[in-house]
């Protein structure tokens, strides 16, 4: 595939991270990689594809020994690359990765770009887009949530169902193509309404993976959760009890917390970016001007706002004016000190009762947390594949609109060949989305961030 893009030339990097460990490997790739390892091993007689051998390494214009290392030929197209590739495990650390790299160099290869070996592996078809993506989610990802996303896009569980849908498209598109060759049948073999209702089943399945869109594209970096409350609610307390240290200052005199504090939590897997509130006052801030202190520049960004009020009081106005310009589904009515309520038996109002100081009530409000921020993906099965880009979402949005395009036009009796053409559309931005066109400027945005040696 793409053999006119194949590169002439032979890449090198240290392909494991840079510091102090046993082992690094280095990795050279392209028509040169034979050439480049007879000069850098000359003892090194008949390599086996695939096949470990031990082998001393030697610059190849000084011939000074470097290391003794592990070497690993894969002929292509059977390699990462799809070229012709080397694996080199030499001893750790800092510098004998580095002679041997220098070694490669001397020897004729050149240092890669940032993601320039899976760049070579999606223009030779050993991955696609959605896979060479998913290898970037599993070198970045902190999250195990968006780790199995990742593991389960690299044995294309999306790249298949993004094929399905595009499939199904080209499928749809071949039966207008049959209303149109007999359009002189007085009995179209295909009727209009069976057309419809499968373009309106390719919406619905569009959607369905689109509703991963929104917590999915929050696995990479967390749902940012707000805490808010009137000074000495016990945000900075209960900050501390869901991360488990003792990183806010906790005091009985309000407005301590200095600045907003940021820290991440898992909650199953899940990742949250925890933010405790800036005690800072200005009088014309609305907000604190109603005496509730909140991280004012993460609030508009929020995915989700925790408002905290002590347990066994009602809200006052202010608590209660503040909770209404929240979005509901995104916000948390948190009863704080609820070891403290002097009477357990009156009941004001609901939210979710906790304790940071006996801990009691954090798991149901860890639980809804966890429901809150990320309960569409709860709700899919172990193994479904998730859109955790913004890139899959557009295509994805993309190819619905122009599926609704087609519905629609077919409801105006626009003639099928016109209305088709939304179709073609649909297809496309589905063909992208897995890369099976590729335009350099989505090529140079997905390897971009790379790093060197993957
Ligand atoms: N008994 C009890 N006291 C708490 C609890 N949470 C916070 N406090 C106390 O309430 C005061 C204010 O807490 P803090 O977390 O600094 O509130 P903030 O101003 O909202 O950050 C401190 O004296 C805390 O010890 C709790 O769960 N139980
Ligand atoms: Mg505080």
């Amino acid at each position: 595939m793409n053999s006119s893009l194949l590169s002439a030339d032979t890449i090198a990097a240290i392909a494991t991270a840079q510091g102090r460990g046993a082992v690094a490997v280095l990795r050279f790739s392209g028509p040169g990689a034979a050439d480049v390892l007879r000069r850098i091993a000359p003892a090194l007689n008949d390599p086996q594809p695939r096949l470990q051998r031990l082998a001393a390494i030697r610059h190849p214009e000084s011939g000074e020994l470097l290391d003794r290392a592990l070497v690993t030929w894969f002929p292509a197209p059977r390699s990462y690359t799809g070229e012709d590739t080397v694996e080199i495990a030499t001893h750790g650390g800092v510098l004998t990765p580095q002679l041997v790299l220098d070694a490669l160099f001397a020897a004729g290869a050149r240092p890669a770009q940032p993601g320039e070996f899976t760049r070579r592996a999606y223009l030779n078809g050993r991955l696609d887009l959605l896979q060479a993506e998913a290898v970037a989610d599993l070198i970045d990802g902190r999250s195990p949530a968006l780790h199995r996303a990742a593991v389960h896009q690299m044995e294309r569980g999306l790249s298949r169902r993004v094929s399905d849908l595009r499939d199904a498209v080209i499928g749809t598109e071949a039966l207008i193509a049959y209303a149109i060759d007999f359009p002189e049948e007085d009995e179209p073999p295909v009727p209009p309404a069976r057309i419809r209702a499968s373009a309106q089943e390719l919406i619905a399945r569009l959607d369905a993976l689109l509703r991963t869109a929104p917590e999915g594209e929050l696995l990479r970096d967390g749902a940012l959760t707000v805490l808010a409350g009137r000074p000495n609610a016990g945000k900075s307390s209960l900050f501390n009890a869901l991360l488990g240290t003792e990183r806010a200052i906790v005091t009985d005199i309000p407005g301590t917390t200095r600045d907003a504090l940021e820290s991440t939590l898992s909650i199953q897997g899940y990742p949250f970016r925890l933010v405790d509130t800036a005690g800072l006052r200005t009088t014309d801030d609305v907000v604190e001007g109603m005496g509730i202190e909140v991280a004012r520049r993460y609030l508009s960004a929020a995915d989700l706002v925790l408002v905290l009020a002590e347990a066994g009081r009602p809200l006052d106005d202010e608590e209660t004016l503040f909770l209404a310009t929240l979005p509901s589904g995104r916000t948390l009515l948190v009863r704080t000190k609820a070891d403290r309520r002097e009477d357990p038996a009156t009941d004001h109002g609901d939210g979710i009762h906790v304790s940071a100081s006996t801990g009691a009530g954090l798991p149901e409000l860890r639980e809804a947390l966890l429901r809150t921020a990320f309960g569409a993906l709860l709700a899919e099965p172990a193994e479904a594949p998730l859109v955790t880009r913004e890139r899959h979402a557009r295509a994805l949005r993309t190819a619905r609109e122009e599926i609704a395009g087609f519905v629609a036009a077919l409801d105006d009796e626009v003639p099928m060949e016109f209305a088709a053409t939304h179709l073609r559309a649909a297809a496309g931005a589905l063909e992208d989305l897995v890369g099976v066109v590729s335009v350099d400027d989505v090529l140079d945005r997905v390897f971009g961030s790379f790093c060197v040696g993957k």
